[in-house]
């Protein structure tokens, strides 16, 4: 018998419903934008994948290195029977956590790509075939239901992918963490950190052109689930650091006045030349904002850790 159910808590056409909402909404509005959830279809995810591995690309290593070194607290700290992980994908880092968790009986990867889960649920099974796996494709920022598993619990959302919300949308999200934990339960949550501005531009604009090329996926995306005619030459990658916000923004910039048709909303965009569009907002933070944060949602700071070189931390916090 496997001990590998999976879940679609989002109805098989949710994804496409929220893409086209989204493309529309964001076409539409001055300036453009579009939500970076899209650009992890299979090639998107790939790329990233290939990102984590630059040399510019720093806070993936430096998250591993906490893991790496904190794995053992963090499992004696919270005793946890059960680890929730949102935004899972591949789980690689994860796995340190997983093999420091001697009480762990289920983990519960939460993610939109169905893909994603399969997988990572497959080589995790391989390694520790007594596991409960029990996979959920969701979208996080829309809700949370989850299966009843044992306690404790502790929801993991790494990478900095928190930063990838706007102010709001954090707050939200975090208030709806809140509401899945109960007295015992933690969250430990990865947040990238602010610091020299050249650092931060180069993570996100990459001599080889990868994060180029991942930005550019989303057009890719569009063209094909809704049958755009987006031209990705005609677009250049942008990363700049927004320093009032303390966000790395990526946009797309059009080379040249177009006209762009999405034929299933039966939209025409019009582009200005060097108009450009926000894709991705990329929040870094400091201590004293994630425990603010934290705490306007309810929940308390009670741990911060960081790699040797300060660039990423690892919080975990309780309710
Ligand atoms: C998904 C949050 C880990 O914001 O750094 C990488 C996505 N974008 N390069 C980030 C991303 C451009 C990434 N995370």
């Amino acid at each position: 018998m496997s001990p590998f159910l999976l879940t679609r808590t989002l109805p098989e056409d949710a994804t496409g419903a929220a893409l086209r909402a989204d493309v529309l909404q964001g076409l539409t509005r001055t300036p453009k934008t579009l939500p970076p959830k899209w650009f992890y279809d299979a090639r998107g995810s790939a790329l990233f994948e290939e990102i984590t591995t630059l040399p510019e690309y720093y806070p993936t290593r430096a998250e591993r290195e906490i893991l790496v070194a904190r794995a053992d607290r963090i499992a004696e700290i919270t005793q946890a029977r059960t680890l929730i992980e949102l935004g899972s994908g591949s789980s690689e880092k994860t796995r340190h956590l997983i093999d420091a968790m001697a009480y762990l009986r289920t983990y519960v990867p939460v993610d939109v790509s169905e893909s994603a889960l399969t997988g990572a649920a497959n080589t995790l099974l391989a390694q520790r075939p007594s596991l409960d796996v029990h996979a959920l494709i969701a979208d996080f920022t829309r809700g949370l239901a989850l299966p009843g598993t044992p306690g404790p619990r502790l929801v993991a959302f790494l990478g900095g992918t928190i930063g990838n919300l706007l102010p709001a949308e954090r707050a939200a999200f975090l208030a709806s963490v809140h509401d899945l934990l109960s007295p015992g339960d933690a969250l430990l949550l990865g947040t990238d950190l602010v610091k020299d501005e050249s650092a931060l531009v180069s993570a996100y604009d990459d001599g080889t052109g990868v994060t180029a090329a991942f930005n550019k996926n989303v057009l890719t995306v569009i063209n094909r689930e809704l049958a755009g005619d987006f031209d990705p030459d005609a677009f250049e990658h942008v990363a700049v650091w927004d320093r009032e916000h303390e966000w790395i923004e990526m946009r797309l910039r059009s080379t040249a006045d177009q006209t762009v048709k999405i034929h299933a909303l039966d939209l025409a965009v019009d582009f200005a030349a060097g108009e450009e569009m926000r894709t991705e907002i990329s929040a870094k933070f400091r201590e004293d904002g994630v425990r603010a944060e934290l705490a306007a949602a309810g929940l308390e700071l009670a741990h911060w850790w960081t790699d040797e070189r300060g660039r990423f931390a690892l919080s975990l916090s309780t309710v």
